[in-house]
This record gives structure tokens, sequence and C-alpha cells, in this order.
């Protein structure tokens, strides 16, 4: 019997608490780190191990930081509106707000039993009437600064579910959940500009230290293209249009036009002839989804009758309607060069229409790379490149276009006819129009409704207590003697978890959303970590509302995460993802139970690297705890004596935990934490190899396991007699003299080309060199992960590997 985990793991908690051992200290004058998980939405459901995967990596930073001497910010909180507790409510009529406290207070619960050094005193939730009173006001802000608008746009309704969907919430066409059909309608919503932000959001992406694949995610989702713009005069009337496109180089090739079937022009130019046919194909467009849209199928469209004049050569060129060029990209309308475009091609091969070659390439057409100009009047023998920029300077200079740039960032629907969300601080007015309510109206609280369900014509919840959409206007706000009525829609639940960040770090001022001081000493964020899921969502909301905080003078950093890290998804034994009609669920707190929460949280850490995904294990984690049993019988006996000794560590002894200590500060510091544990294993076997128990190498065993294990590292070092908290505890230094002399760098070569270094004794076997340049991961993509057929070893110098 090693120690018991229930018995101390309360105890730690209390003693923590009692002494507020990781609270955060606004007004200090030491260095700050800020390290934060993403925040989770209390469901009825619990924590899953997702959670406890991404909170345990930056609580070990956060301890670790904390004994190196940062004033350490490690806040929790809840994303609290939402539609699960909304639905449960629809159900069996119990309010949301009740739900959401139930499940927040079991969470709180499991939070606290796996012993992450929150500082519980900073705790919010996105559906408090003091946290959401801030999200209203900033909500003003958006407004005042003109980002903030209404707007009719087509949203996908389901007439059966009562409600708008996102995109990934519908499936061919029908609802995800149900399997219900999908329309799209056009409904009055809030949208946010943050398309205004769109090449800031991309030039701040080069200032932070993110994942690539992250920023990339980003990248592509803003979307910049660079083109031009060329209007196209329509034959025999006064009308003309506009294309975008990124090929000006290639408008001899063009022949034909296609417009979107909802651009506004399609009616006004459409022959007498056509309009049955266009009529129909417009109606049919309507029906299909954006994603269904978008999915490359067979090309359909229409012919309208109606001829564009090519603005150089002035041919007739026949204006055709198609559900593949989409509205709301762009100008809605393009030339087509089936030459060089898949998708032209392909709409050019069904209707019979020409094709035409511009650019010498490819051993057929479409020829979509790069080449030289043919059959192009002035552009004929330049490049693509040349030629693009050749085209752009004829097109301004004769006035008929001009270069252009492109996102394909759309704007943020901001609105949902909800009830369990921040209801809008706005009043709409018959002739004042939409006035922002004046801040020291703020909170505006959500009211009590009469029941949850949104209306057939999706009409919010709120807007059926009349009474409380009733609001008479005054002089301060612009409206004196009109009736307005309150805005009914409620924001989405992107909206309080936009900001949360900045409410931590003053998390109690009635004053402001924050102090302007908080912001300067705390911000950005150190560490944040979370899913990659998040990448073009939340992610990308965040930073836009920084950006405009920024240029309301309200913080003074426009990037919000310094350091982004995504969790691995953890699978299940079966390595699938776990899910409830697969049964291969881990509940985190039937493990921590079990094994103990220290044992959980090293485990999750050994798996593997922090980022990859990883199936559980249970002989893993019995593995791990069988780690951490065997820790702590060098140091207390199974009846919970003392046993470890005041005698001297052998020579082979010290320096080796020297060298762990090295490593594992390194590898902490590089998030590696698989390799710092295995690095403490290491100690360990040698310490039973060896048969001794000396404290001088126990203690900064027991601190350097303590932002994994920290329950136990705290009774361990409460056992040896350490002072004060091991959480707390000065992090050990190691001694260079005892590390230096017998381990060097060398480099690892794959086929000859350096790949990496490898740091190893002097005299390692080729062997145990061969094993750390495994752990490299450049090395390993070089192997394509696989054996080396020949190895080259020159100990101390350089490491070969041959692969075939
Ligand atoms: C002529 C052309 C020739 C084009 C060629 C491409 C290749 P990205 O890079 O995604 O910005 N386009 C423009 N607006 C569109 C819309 N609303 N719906 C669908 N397609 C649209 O793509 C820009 C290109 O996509 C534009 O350049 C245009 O086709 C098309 F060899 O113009 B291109």
């Amino acid at each position: 019997m090693a120690l018991n985990h229930t018995e101390f793991e309360k105890k730690w908690q209390k003693k923590w608490e009692e002494q507020g051992a990781f609270k955060a200290v606004n007004g200090s004058n030491k260095p700050k780190y800020y390290a934060l998980g993403m925040f989770p939405y209390p469901s009825g459901s619990g924590l899953h191990l997702g959670h406890i995967a991404s909170y345990t990596p930056t609580d070990i930073m956060a301890r670790y930081k904390r004994t190196v001497g940062f004033n350490v910010l490690n806040p929790m909180g809840y994303d609290a509106f939402g539609l699960p507790a909304e639905q449960y409510a629809i159900q069996t009529g119990i309010h949301p707000a009740i739900t959401t406290e139930k499940a927040i207070a079991s969470f709180r619960n499991t939070l606290k039993s796996f012993g992450f050094s929150f500082d519980w005193s900073r705790e919010i939730s996105t559906a408090d009437s003091k946290y959401y009173k801030w999200t209203q006001f900033i909500f003003l802000k958006l407004m005042e600064r003109g980002l903030a608008y209404q707007k009719e746009v087509p949203v996908n309704w389901c007439p059966a579910l009562k409600t708008v969907l996102a995109n990934d919430e519908i499936i061919d066409g029908k609802s995800e959940r149900g399997g219900h059909p999908v329309i799209r309608v056009p409904m009055k919503q809030w949208m946010l500009k943050i398309t205004d932000y769109a090449e800031r959001l991309l030039e701040g992406l080069d200032r932070v230290d993110w994942p690539e694949r992250t920023k990339e995610g980003q990248r592509n989702w803003i979307g910049k293209s660079e083109g031009a713009r060329v209007t196209f005069k329509v034959d025999g009337t006064g009308e003309s249009f506009e294309v975008f496109t990124t090929r000006p180089d290639t408008l001899f090739g063009v022949t034909f036009m296609v417009m979107a079937p909802e651009n506004p022009l399609v009616s006004k130019i459409t022959a007498m002839a056509h309009k049955p046919q266009v009529d129909d194909y417009v109606a049919a467009t309507a029906r299909k989804s954006e994603v269904d849209r978008k999915a490359n199928t067979e090309k359909t469209g229409a012919f309208t009758g109606a001829y564009a004049v090519h603005p150089i050569t002035g041919h007739h060129i026949p204006i055709w309607i198609a559900d593949y060029v989409l509205m709301d990209y762009g100008t809605g309308a393009i030339m087509a060069v089936p030459g060089h475009d898949a998708r032209d091609f392909e709409f050019a091969e069904t209707f019979k229409m020409p094709v035409v070659r511009v650019l010498e390439g490819g051993d057929k057409l479409p020829f979509e790379g790069d080449g030289t100009l043919v059959n192009s009047d002035f552009l004929n023998g330049l490049s693509k490149t040349a030629a693009i920029q050749k085209m752009i300077q004829h097109l301004e200079s004769k006035k008929i276009g001009q270069k252009e740039i492109q996102y394909k960032l759309r704007d943020w629907l901001f609105s949902r006819q909800r009830y369990w969300g921040e209801p809008f601080p706005v009043v709409h007015f018959p002739k004042a129009g939409m006035k922002g309510l004046p801040v020291n109206e703020l909170p505006l609280l959500l009211p009590e409704v009469a029941d949850y369900e949104p209306s057939d014509k999706g009409e919010a919840p709120l807007a059926r207590n009349r009474e409380w959409t009733q609001y008479p206007g005054t002089a301060a706000i612009g409206a004196a003697g009109e009736m307005g009525v309150r805005e009914t829609d409620t924001m989405p639940g992107s909206a309080g978890s936009s900001w949360y960040f900045l409410r931590y770090i003053d998390p109690h001022n009635d004053n402001a959303p924050f102090s302007p001081e908080a912001e300067k000493y705390w911000m950005p964020v150190d560490l944040y970590v979370g899913g990659p899921e998040h990448t073009v969502g939340h992610l990308l909301y965040a930073r836009f509302w920084t950006k405009v905080l920024f240029d309301a003078g309200l913080v003074t950093h426009d990037e919000p995460f310094k350091k982004l890290a995504h969790q691995g998804m953890i699978l299940g034994e079966d390595h699938q993802k776990m899910s409830k009609s697969k049964n291969n669920g881990i509940a985190a707190d039937e493990v921590s139970h079990k094994y103990g929460a220290d044992a959980l949280r090293t485990f999750v850490c050994f798996m593997g690297p922090l980022e990859s995904e990883k199936p559980w294990s249970t002989t893993g984690i019995e593995g791990v705890k069988r780690f951490l049993d065997r820790v702590s019988r060098l140091i207390v006996s199974d009846d919970g004596q003392l046993i470890a000794t005041a005698d001297a560590a052998p020579a082979d002894i010290e320096k080796l935990l020297h060298k762990t200590i090295k490593k594992v500060t390194e590898d902490i510091e590089k998030m590696n934490f698989n390799t710092a544990i295995s690095a403490m294993m290491i100690l360990v076997n040698e310490l039973y190899r060896a048969n001794v128990k000396p404290k001088s190498v126990l203690k900064p065993l027991t601190q350097l396991l303590m932002p994994f294990a920290p329950y136990m590292a705290e009774e361990l070092w409460e056992k040896m007699g350490g002072e004060g908290f091991v959480s707390l505890a000065p992090w050990p230094k190691y001694d260079t003299n005892l590390i230096a002399d017998d381990t060097v760098t060398i480099g690892v070569q794959v086929n000859g080309k350096m790949r990496g270094t490898i740091e190893i004794p002097v005299d390692a076997s080729e062997e145990a060199a061969l094993t750390a340049a495994k752990g490299v991961e450049n090395v390993m993509a070089a192997l394509g992960n696989k054996q080396p057929d020949k190895v080259i070893y020159k100990a101390g110098k350089i490491l070969n590997l041959i692969v075939k």
C-alpha cells in the first residue's frame, strides 16, 4: 500500500484555498504569466477527458512559472449561454438559469478535484448579468464605431425546428438534428463587420506564436485574393455590370459571362423568351443550401438571352446564370474563361460553349498553370504575372476596370431568435430610428418569458413579453416623446467568449469591463490552450473584438493570445473517437476516483506529445499510477512513516539528478511533457537500482513532479519537512559542473543531410544514439517513420542514418 490519494486530495485542496496559494496579484512588480485554457460550456453531461487534456498543460505551465518567480494568472469560468440549456428548458419548463447554475456547480466541483491551480476568486460566467453587462457595453462600442448593423440576409431556416441553423448543422439539405428540410430565407439579422478587419487579422498572424496550420486555417478563411474589377456593358440596354477576376490576363479568353441567380440585374436583362427557364432556375437555386452550391457537382444554368460587350474586343458574349457563382463574393458575376478555369470549362462542356486558349502550357485544356500569353493582342508573349500587371494598367487607363482585393471572409452573423443569450441593448423608434441604451441602464437583464420556444416565423421568445419590449424614449437618447420597441433577438454564444480573457484580469470591476492598468500588465495571454476546432470561430472572433477594443482605446495589445497550443484528442481504447454510440467513452471523474487525479494528470501528459491524438489505455494509466506509487515508497513506508534518509546521494545518482532537473526544466519550457516524465522515471529506476533514498534527491524530485502530480508532491514534501507548499517552493536549480563533462550535442543526418541534433553521453552506444535520434521529429519525418537501413555512428561526433 502506497499513499492513498483519496485521503490527501481534499486536504491539499482545502489548504491551497484557505491560504490563497494560487491567487494572482493585480499591482505586483513581478513579471506576469497568463495561462489560459478555453473555458467550458457547462453541459449536463459533465467534464470529459478533453477538458482534462486541455487544462492540465496550462496548469503545468502555471505551476512551473510560479516557482520560477512569475506572478501567474490561471483562471477558470463558464461559457454559460447556449442551446442545450435552452432546449432542456423547452422540454421541462425549467428556467435555463437554474439548469446552468446546477451544471456550473457540478463543473466547479469536478474541476477542483483535479488540483488545477486556478485562482477561484476570479471565476466568471458569461450568463451572469455582472458579466454580460460588459458584453452589452462592448456591443455598444461596436455600434458606435459603425461595426454592428442589421441586414436582410439569406439564412438556413428549418421550419420544423423553428430555428436558423449554421452551415455545419446541415447535412444534404437537412437538419443534422432530426433530418428536417432546411430552406434559405431572407431574415433581418444583426451583423458585425469583421470584414473591415480582414487585412489586420491577416497581418497580426505574423506576430503570434501559433501552430502554423492554425494560422494557415485563418488565412484561408480570410481568403485574400488579388485581382481586378472589370466593367462589361449589357448590349442594347443602358445597363452595365462588374466582375471580379483574379486573372485579368485571361480577358481575351472570355467566351461567356455568368451571374449569380440572385443578382438583381438578372430580372432586368433577361429577354422575354428566356424568362420562364430563368425564373425556374432562380427558384430552384433558392431551395439549395450554400454548402450544396459550393459542392462540386454537375454544372447547371440558364441563358438570359442577353449579351455583354467585351470591353476590349467589342465581341458579344452570352450572359448565363448558374449557381456556381455566388452572390456574396466579389460582384456576384464572373467572366468565364473555360480554357483556363476548370469550373468554367465544365460549364462550357455541358452547354456547348467555345473554349479558347490564351496561355501556352499543359497538354490539354483547361490549363490552370503559368504560361506565356497567346491569342491575346497586346499581351502576347508576356508571362502570366507580367500580363496581369499590364492588363490592370490598361483597364485603369481606359477606365474600364481597376485593381481589386477581395476577401472570402464574411461579416459575422450575430443574432439569434432565441431566449438564452445576451439581450441587445438596443431600442427601435419609429422616428428616431435605432438607438443604443445609455451605459447606466446596463445590464439589460434577460426578461422572464412564458415559454422559451421560438415561433414559426422566427420571432424571438423575447418578443412575446410585450410589456418588456415597450420602451419610452427620452431626450437623453435622442428619442423624446416616442414609444420605442426593444430589440428582441439575443446575441450568439460566441459573444461572451470573444472577450472573457479580458474579464479575468479584473473580474470584480463594476465601473468598467477591466481597468487599463490590469490590461497593460496582464495582456496578452501568454499561453492559450484549446481544441483546433476553434480555428476559424472563436479564435478569429476574439482577435477581432480585441482589435476593435484596441481602436476604441480600451486595450493596448491588439493580439490577445501570444502563444497558442492545441491539445490532441484523446481517443477511446479502440483508437476511435470517443462517442456514446460506440460506447468507448472514458469518464474523467471515474478514472480519477480510481487512480487519483495525480495519475490522470500525469497520464494525459505521458500518453504522447501534447498536440497529437492519443488512444486511452487502461494499462497505460496503471503504469503511471505504479510509477507514482514507486516515488512515494521511496519516501514513506506503507504505514506512513518517513523512510527517506539524510544520507548523501552516491555521486552517479547526484549527477543524474542534475541532468534530470535540466531535462525536466527544458522539456516543460518546450511543453514536451511526456519526455519530462520519462526523465523522472529514469531517475526513480536508478534510485531503486542503487537502493538509496536520499532526501537531497527526493526533495527536488518531488518539486519536479509537482506540476504533474501536485497532491502527492505536497504530501511527500510535507513528510520530508519541506517548507510551505511545494507548489510555491522555488524550482530546483541544476549544477552545470555536474552535467557538463559527459554529454555532447551531435548532429543527426539522414542520407547525409542534417536533420537535427541530439544530446547524449560522450560514450553513448550506437543504440542509445539511435534511440535519442528517434525522438527528433525532423529526423523521424526524414526517415518517413521507417527504420534506417544503415547506421553510421562516430561517438561524440555524428550520427548518419541511411534509408533507401
Ligand atoms: C476569370 C478567370 C479566369 C478566373 C481564370 C479564374 C481563372 P478566388 O481565387 O477564390 O478569389 N469568381 C469571382 N467571383 C465569383 C463568385 N461570386 N462566385 C464564384 N466564382 C467567382 O477566385 C476568384 C475567381 O473566381 C475569379 O477569377 C472568378 O473567376 C471566380 F483562368 O475570373 B476568375
